[in-house]
């Protein structure tokens, strides 16, 4: 059996959408469907339909039509495994009612973005996808910044596509509207809005003004542990259950913390779980800092130690206690975490969710895009060290880590960097184009180049229980 409308009355043990998807407005614009999308905030969102039927979502893919076509086949429909040991629950999630593809459906598009009926348009396009530079300003050497300059109604980028989006609601009287970014980016409510900012000053002040006076850019934390689905995953739950090309295998915990200063009309999002509160700095700080740099530290030193998945380096001893040590002696030191959080629990729970073998994310998942991740989850503890006049040796291993696999050409094949490829090289130092202005720090350059070499020489193994 396929998933489909037609036949969920038929699938058993199984929760389905608890309200009918004939009576769903379209409330969100939602740009990047990729698994993370549909495994968090969709689900949220299939929460608050039960209660209000006006925030469904239409989903935007900047480029591929590979989700639009897998979701159009079945209605938007697709499954959410939650998997804990070899406890699984599954749900079908309704609140995704259409997948457009900007080359295709540009036109539809921009009248959702200027459809009042539209108050949120919501982001998960990685790091990637803001074309930023490292200090926050939009990169106008870029090349798909270069082509919207040129071609400003017919954009490729994030910033160029939102910028057109709302030039069209400004026209129209649309009203106010979130832009709420969902990527693991520090501040990432004013990455979005300075780049935005920046391209609509191009197009028009009138259109610069308009934006201040009306769209709100909350930032946000989001947590939820969502591999890439294989063939297999698909397959082998479709021997078990039924056929779902869309499926999602994630974890029991999901996390979402949000910028309380939304603008018009407003989803309740505190109803279905949200955390809505003025700090959500400390909040993203934290997750980006603690959860996602060991993440990344797992990642490098568990692909040069030969591991697939995050859960099979974490299962080596040496490189649990690598990871413990990392987070409690030199991470926590000089990071400020949120009042009501135990940093403590918080670090054993950031360890037993990467255990959970049931949900196996790949090590090159993680090592993907390290150059535009390690800015902003590990170079700035690495800094509040260097001010107090300390090298952390931990965090210039997992530098060193970064580089070992980037410099290896066979590591390097597994994933995917703009930095790549980057040939052998002797020094760090100077190397601003892989460490920002870390590499102009003598001392810390030398210790990267130090733990690169003992590593090259010695092998992982022996360079982190040292
Ligand atoms: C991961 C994150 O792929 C990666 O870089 O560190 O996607 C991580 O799984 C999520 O941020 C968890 O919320």
């Amino acid at each position: 059996m396929s998933l489909s409308e037609q036949s969920l009355s038929e699938l058993q043990g199984i929760s389905l959408p608890n309200y009918d998807r004939k009576n769903i407005r379209s409330g969100v614009l939602h740009i990047g469907v990729g698994n993370f999308h549909r495994g968090h905030q969709a689900v949220y969102f299939d929460d608050l339909l039960e209660s209000d039927p006006q925030w469904g979502i239409v989903g935007v893919s900047m480029r591929s039509s590979r989700t639009r076509d897998r979701m159009a086949s079945q209605d938007h429909l697709y499954t959410v495994c939650e998997k804990i040991g070899n406890k699984s629950s599954y749900r079908v999630i309704g609140s995704i009612l259409d997948v457009l593809v900007l080359a295709e459906s540009r036109q539809k598009i921009l009248n959702l973005g200027a459809n009042r009926e539209i108050s949120c348009i919501t982001l998960t396009v990685t790091e990637n996808g803001y074309c930023y530079t490292n200090s926050g300003d939009l990169n106008w050497q870029h090349p798909d910044i270069t082509h919207d300059v040129e071609n400003p109604d017919s954009p490729l980028s994030v910033p160029g596509l939102l910028v057109c989006l709302l030039d069209a609601r400004m026209r129209a009287d649309g009203g106010p509207i979130n832009l709420i970014s969902c990527d693991n980016l520090s501040a990432n409510g004013r990455v979005l809005q300075s780049v935005v900012t920046q391209f609509a000053e191009r197009r028009s002040a009138e259109l610069a003004t308009w934006i201040a006076q009306n769209v709100a850019f909350p930032s946000t934390m989001v947590d939820r542990i969502v591999p890439t689905t294989s063939d297999e995953d698909i397959e082998i739950f479709a021997e078990t259950s039924f056929a779902d090309n869309a499926l999602i295998n994630t974890e029991e915990f999901t996390q979402w913390v949000v910028e309380d200063c939304l603008v018009g009309n407003r989803p309740r999002l505190a109803q279905v779980g949200v955390l809505l509160t003025a700090d959500v700095a400390a909040f993203e700080t934290m997750k980006l800092r603690f959860l996602n740099a060991t993440h990344s530290a797992l990642a490098y030193a568990g692909l040069l130690a030969g591991y697939e998945f995050v859960h099979e380096a974490l299962a080596d001893p040496t490189l649990n206690s690598f990871a413990t040590q990392l987070m409690s002696a030199e991470i926590a030191s000089v990071t400020a975490t949120p009042d009501r959080i135990n940093i403590n629990d918080y670090q054993q729970s950031v360890l037993s969710r990467f255990s959970n073998a049931a949900v196996p994310y790949k090590t090159s998942q993680v090592a993907t895009n390290g150059s535009l991740k390690l800015p902003q989850r590990i170079f700035p503890t690495i800094e509040s060290h260097l001010q107090t006049g300390k090298i952390p040796r931990r965090l210039s291993i997992v530098v060193a880590c970064w580089l070992a696999c980037l410099s290896d050409t066979e590591l390097a094949q597994q994933f995917t960097d703009p930095v790549l490829p980057v040939g052998p090289f002797d020094t760090c130092a100077g190397r601003t184009d892989l460490l920002g202005h870390l590499a102009n720090n003598k001392q810390f350059a030398r210790e990267v180049d130090r733990c690169l070499q003992d590593v090259k020489r010695d092998g992982i193994a022996s360079v982190i229980s040292a």
